[in-house]
């Protein structure tokens, strides 16, 4: 009998985790970016090979894009090109990081047409997410200043949320606005939206369908980020997460390999907070491979957030609750390590075979040929990198 039970396994059967097109291409560092012998070329190569992950390990149906990193001519086509494929188009990221306008600011710019500029392209981003059927807009904003009595800090606060509350307005139907932060870079004195409490103030102030966006790896080293998850899900404010993990500050890993009790307890919190399969809150890898092959690395981190899922799903509730009523510290703590130590991946696998799924999505992938088949095709133009 499979150490999951059915309750453990329907849980588990509705997960989704979207893919950040952006993973696919080349990434690097500041030092160097590798290329590798088929990187995708353009928009739907990268949703080929996200599909490919889905097709794998059936967890991750949607695809998010980042604009104009991904701008194409006709957003039908490219969502007919991934339903074709058995995935959808999902979250679209903004970007006000890449253009000289923006050295001092976007949304928060002292300057009303450098804040035109980045409304604009947020209601461009609108009219695409109009076209490919996406519900969220992720905005990440790299604003900020180095130096102290360089920005007026009150004023930019007060330019975000007019800036925030136009892109708000041109909302509709069941479309939202989830507001990313990070505590530090570009800027590194101050930055305008540096935590979720700063997130939290200007979605509040927004409306309903303005919620949190919670990037693992935009905290300070040691932060309890299952504390903030937990809070967030209580105020009904957690919009989305962006997971990945990290060794130093926002390194982008792959999720669940630098830390994995700590991905295990924020999935533990999701799932008390009742946010696990909660529609209103969406699972979205944000990674960069720089060495390692991209595809297998998405296939990795997804099945890194089913493992810890499956093991906090077998936290026992009632011991828990028991436990910690009666002041039983290492009872309670017990329960938690009991549920964190028991090793879910041949359950899993057995479990996958079941479904239609390979036991092994890594070696399924490995012993596919995909790989070899894309480096051959994928020759000529120019391979997409981060940025592009
Ligand atoms: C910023 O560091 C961030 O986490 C935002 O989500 C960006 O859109 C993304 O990285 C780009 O990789
Ligand atoms: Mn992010
Ligand atoms: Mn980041």
């Amino acid at each position: 009998m499979s150490i999951l039970s059915a309750d453990v396994l329907s849980a588990l059967e509705k997960q989704a985790i979207e893919l950040p097109s952006w993973a696919f291409g080349n990434s690097g560092t500041r030092f160097k970016v590798f290329g590798t012998p088929g990187t995708p070329r353009d928009p739907f190569e990268k949703i080929a090979d996200a599909a490919r992950v889905n097709e794998l390990t059936g967890l991750a149906p949607s695809v998010a894009l980042h604009i104009p990193w991904d701008l194409v001519d006709d957003f039908g086509t490219l969502r007919a090109h991934a339903e074709d494929l058995g995935v959808s188009l999902g979250t679209v990221n903004s970007n006000t990081f890449q253009d000289d306008d923006y050295k001092f600011g976007a949304l928060t710019h002292e300057d009303p047409q450098v804040r035109r500029k980045a409304i604009d392209h947020h209601l461009a981003c609108i009219d695409v997410m109009d076209a490919t059927g996406s519900r969220d807009l992720k905005i990440w904003l790299a604003e900020g200043s180095n130096y102290p009595g360089q920005a007026d800090l009150r004023g930019r606060q007060d330019r975000l949320h007019e800036s925030l509350a136009k892109i708000y307005e041109r909302l509709s139907g069941e479309q939202r606005l989830v507001l990313e932060y990070k505590f530090f870079e570009p800027a590194f004195y101050h930055t305008d939206v540096p935590d979720w409490g700063t997130s939290y103030a200007q979605v509040s102030a927004l409306g309903d369908r303005a919620m949190v966006c919670l990037d693992t790896g935009h905290h300070a080293p040691g932060t309890n980020i299952e504390f903030i998850v937990m809070q967030l899900l209580r105020l009904g404010k957690l919009g989305s997460f962006d997971f990945n993990s990290r060794f130093y500050a926002d390194d982008d890993l792959i999720v669940g390999a630098a830390d994995p009790f700590q991905l295990f307890r924020i999935v533990f919190e999701v799932i008390r907070g009742g946010g696990l399969n909660n529609p209103d809150v969406a699972f979205m890898l944000d990674q960069c491979h720089n060495v390692e092959d991209k595809i297998l690395g998405q296939i990795r981190s997804v099945l890194n957030v089913q493992e810890m899922t499956a093991r906090a799903l077998l936290v026992d509730a009632d011991a828990l609750r028991a436990a910690q009523t009666s002041g039983d510290v290492l009872a309670a703590n017990a329960v938690f390590m009991d549920a964190f130590y028991t090793d879910v991946r041949p359950a899993l696998a057995e479990w996958r075979e079941g479904r239609g799924l390979p036991a092994d999505p890594m070696r399924a992938q490995l012993e596919s040929g995909y790989q070899a088949r894309i480096a051959s095709e994928r020759v000529g133009g120019t391979q997409a990198g981060w940025g592009a």
